[in-house]
């Protein structure tokens, strides 16, 4: 199997960690991360360039050191210097630099001076009092690390969308390769796109199953074989990812489809509408007295109960059943709806790629519009842009727009909204941007109370538009900042600002209910990618995703206008 870029970028990431525990000198540090970002963000996979006879060492922050170690990983799937590394620090430490709030830097001082090598030594430690007393601790820092702990557990449970993905790509290629086999397919909470998921689903036809099973737990991924027989297996995968895997006739393909996409609440709902008509229903089919009498497709079991078929996103038991019955269902925005992207970086401050670049890929993509939004300059680390260097963008902006006459690229900013509310860049100057994206990049942690009126009163600034990441949170890293979200979103509505749903994989920011409760509010969101290279730019789909499970029409979407429209909505 080829090792994923995603895989590499992993153990480069994992070793610029313990290496920065360790005290290793900075520079090589960062190489490893850049190293990291590097490979993660090419849009071809590393294993293909080797293979193709490509010189790794001529991309972006390659040296030939790193590129032997990328040949390496892809020939052995192993980084020794990472074993190396590994066998001199306690596997652990890892895990507690992803505790929010502990970097590299902290864990270091817990280890040296209290030993602490995992979250369960942490926890003891802040619990007997002895946190606080380290230098640059305190009593605070205590009371946060105890706090974040116990929520450390069950986010670390449940794999990001994206990872999973990435995951089951290479083993459904691989299933799909059994002789007899027909359909394989991914149900559960990953069909049903929800933002994370406890573990993968994979539901397969075949005329027989044993084939399909003896290859599943044959696959070279697998660490441990749960269980397994001639229709069912359950694996976890080197990555730590479970996956079931069930094998149906083709007859009962639709009726298992609808089982096991679930969830299970939604499943209850319609067996029960199915029970009230006299029928069984379950994993082989609608069924009255024994005899089958539907299941071979999904919508032939909707049928059957009386309703149109429910798309995946909505099957949540929470009002899709009742819609339905009414013929009131959302038709929900694709990803074809979309024209244009209204949030995205270029070299100019942290992205990976030129303007060109990026209006091209917008151009590939076919819209008709490109919000280029670089960061403003409190966030240095962002090599944010100061008033100097926005007029210099603006001004390559307009010479690029003369020349392009499919693309309109829009002059834009992510202007970081200061502690008190006010924008990082004078007004003056955004007057002259076609649109002002503004978001929060620190103190995520002020009171409820006072964030709500630090993003209100950034909204009451008349040139601000659409307030980027709302809650700021990183799933599995973050969690979201305290605000009241109904107050910001009809002090948005009132304003004539908008949210966005940024469709970076681990933000998803807004999440699925907040895109339900802006649709309540007719408050119409923004889904941008904030991609921060070309490829960043193929992210729209999370969002998309995300905005169908908060049930949202192509309407209610800033960027599913045309141009002019959009401009007047832009206008405040
Ligand atoms: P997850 O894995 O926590 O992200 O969420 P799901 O929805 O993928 O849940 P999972 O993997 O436990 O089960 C997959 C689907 O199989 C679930 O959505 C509905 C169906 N299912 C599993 N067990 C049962 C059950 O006991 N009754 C019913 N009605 N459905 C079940
Ligand atoms: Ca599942
Ligand atoms: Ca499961």
């Amino acid at each position: 199997m080829p090792v994923h870029n995603a895989e590499i970028a992993r153990l480069f990431e994992q070793l610029a960690d313990l290496l920065e525990v360790e005290d290793a000198n900075p520079f090589r540090v960062r190489a490893y991360r850049n190293a990291a970002r590097t490979v993660s963000n090419n849009s071809k996979s590393m294993a293909d360039l080797l293979a193709g006879g490509k010189d790794l060492s001529k991309l972006p922050g390659i040296g030939k050191d790193l590129a032997e170690k990328i040949r390496t990983i892809v020939e052995t799937g192993r980084l020794p210097l990472l074993e190396e590394v590994r066998a001199r620090t306690p596997a652990a430490l890892s895990d507690l630099m992803k505790i929010e709030g502990l970097g590299s830097k902290r864990v270091k001082v817990l280890y040296s001076q209290l030993h602490i090598t995992c979250p369960e030594d942490l926890q003891r430690a802040a619990r007997s009092g002895r946190i606080r007393e380290l230098e640059g601790f305190g009593r605070k820092t205590e009371e946060m690390i105890l706090h974040r702990l116990e929520h450390f557990g069950d986010a670390q449970a449940r794999t990001r969308l994206v990872d999973a993905e990435e995951t089951v790509k290479p083993l459904l290629a691989y299933l799909q390769a059994t002789r007899g086999i027909k359909d394989i397919v991914v149900a559960g909470s990953f069909r049903r796109r929800s933002e994370t998921v406890g573990d993968l689903d994979i539901l397969a036809t075949a005329s027989r199953g044993s084939p399909v099973m003896d290859r599943f737990v044959a696959y070279d991924q697998v660490a441990e074989v749960i269980s397994s027989g001639k229709t069912r297996a359950t694996v976890v995968l080197r990555s730590g990812l479970h996956v079931d895997l069930r094998v149906v006739p083709q007859a009962s393909y639709g009726a298992a489809l609808c089982y096991f996409t679930g969830s299970r609440a939604h499943n209850i709902a319609i067996r029960k509408i199915g029970v009230r008509k006299g029928y069984k229903i379950n994993e082989y089919g609608v069924f009255r007295h024994d005899k089958r009498i539907a299941g071979k497709t999904e919508k032939s079991v909707y049928r059957q109960v009386g309703l149109p078929c429910i798309e995946p996103e909505l099957r949540e038991n929470s009002g899709e059943i009742e819609a339905a019955g009414k013929n009131r269902l959302p038709r929900l925005v694709s990803v074809d709806d979309i024209r244009g992207d209204l949030h995205c970086h270029t070299r100019a401050s942290d992205g990976h790629d030129s303007l060109e670049e990026m209006v091209t890929a917008a151009r590939a993509k076919g819209y008709e519009y490109i919000a280029i939004t670089d960061h403003s300059k409190r966030l240095t680390v962002a090599h944010g842009l100061d008033e100097k260097r926005l007029l210099r963008e603006i001004g390559q902006i307009d010479r690029l727009n003369d020349k392009l006459d499919d693309i309109v690229i829009l002059k834009g900013i992510e202007v970081d909204i200061l502690e008190d509310g006010t924008l990082d860049i004078q007004d003056k100057l955004l007057g002259q941007l076609d649109l002002v994206v503004g978001a929060v990049h620190y103190k995520f942690n002020l009171t409820r109370r006072k964030q709500t009126e630090r993003i209100i009163r950034a909204m009451d600034n008349p040139y601000f538009n659409i307030l980027a990441h709302p809650t700021a949170r990183l799933i599995n890293e973050r969690a979201a900042s305290e605000m009241d979200m109904e107050k910001v979103m009809t002090a948005a509505r009132e304003r004539g600002c908008f949210l966005e749903v940024n469709a970076q994989p681990v933000r998803l920011d807004l999440t699925d209910s907040h895109c339900r409760l802006a649709r309540e509010a007719g408050l119409r969101v923004a889904i941008s990618t904030d991609a921060h290279s070309t490829k960043g730019l193929d992210h729209m789909r999370f969002g998309i995703d995300q905005a169908r499970r908060g049930w949202l029409e192509a309407a209610d979407v800033l960027n599913t206008c045309k141009l002019p429209d959009l401009r007047k909505l832009l206008t405040r």
